[in-house]
């Protein structure tokens, strides 16, 4: 019988690790769907709704949303796109431990949960990604000041929801410093039958 539930792998690493890179490449070769919950909540923002304001300030600060708002977003684009028809790439989240209990909570038992594919980078590796994606992304979080508080979120908040995910072999780590296509050619493998 058709497994019902959709399949889901959270895509987790640092700010500029890649994780935006290496699911559109995903999408491309096996037809995943890729959603960013940071993408999500910048359509939030800038669709004017009530959570619009708030949503900015957080990521201006490099903080993170209240897990209600992100996993609701999360929860209508994988509506969208066709439920239990869909294999999810959830790109930039689960980002903390309210994240995870909101998204247990509403979803854990709704999805088949994967593994988590976690891009490992430097610090500075990163910080050379995004100063240069800086020039042109117009996004208000990449800037100097904006980066280091979102460094400073990922250790404190981030880092534990992937070693706990680790504890449980839940984890593929790929060292994301190499290029776009070297990283890729390391990812692939995990995606083949997923
Ligand atoms: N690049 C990528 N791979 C490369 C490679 N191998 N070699 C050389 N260059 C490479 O890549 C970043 C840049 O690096 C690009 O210019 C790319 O060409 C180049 P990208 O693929 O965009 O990296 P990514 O990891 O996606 O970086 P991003 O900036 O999107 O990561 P963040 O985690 O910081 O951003 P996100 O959009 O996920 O979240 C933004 C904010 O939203 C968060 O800080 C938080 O405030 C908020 N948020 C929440 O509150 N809750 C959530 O659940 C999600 C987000
Ligand atoms: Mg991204």
């Amino acid at each position: 019988m058709a497994e019902e539930k959709p399949a889901v792998a959270f895509i987790l690493g640092g700010p500029g690790s890649g994780k935006g890179t290496q699911c559109q490449k995903l999408v491309n070769q096996y037809g995943l769907v890729h959603l960013s919950a940071g993408d999500l909540l910048r359509e939030e923002r800038a669709s004017g709704s009530k959570d619009a304001e708030l949503i900015e300030s957080i990521i201006r600060e490099g903080k993170i949303v209240p897990s209600e708002i992100t996993v609701k977003l999360l929860k209508n684009a994988m509506e969208k796109n066709g439920w239990a028809k869909s294999k999810f790439l959830i790109d930039g989240f689960p980002r903390s431990q309210d994240n995870l209990d909101g998204w247990n909570q509403m979803m854990g038992h709704l999805i088949n949960f994967k593994f988590v594919l976690f891009l490992d980078c430097s610090e500075d590796i990163m910080t050379q990604r995004i100063m240069k994606r800086a020039e042109s992304s117009g996004r208000s979080d990449d800037n100097i000041e904006s980066l280091k508080k979102r460094f400073r979120t990922y250790i404190e908040s981030t880092k534990p929801i992937i070693d706990f995910y680790a504890k449980q072999n839940k984890v593929i780590t790929v060292n994301a410093e190499k290029s776009i296509d070297e990283v890729f050619e390391k990812i692939r493998p995990h995606f083949t039958d997923f």
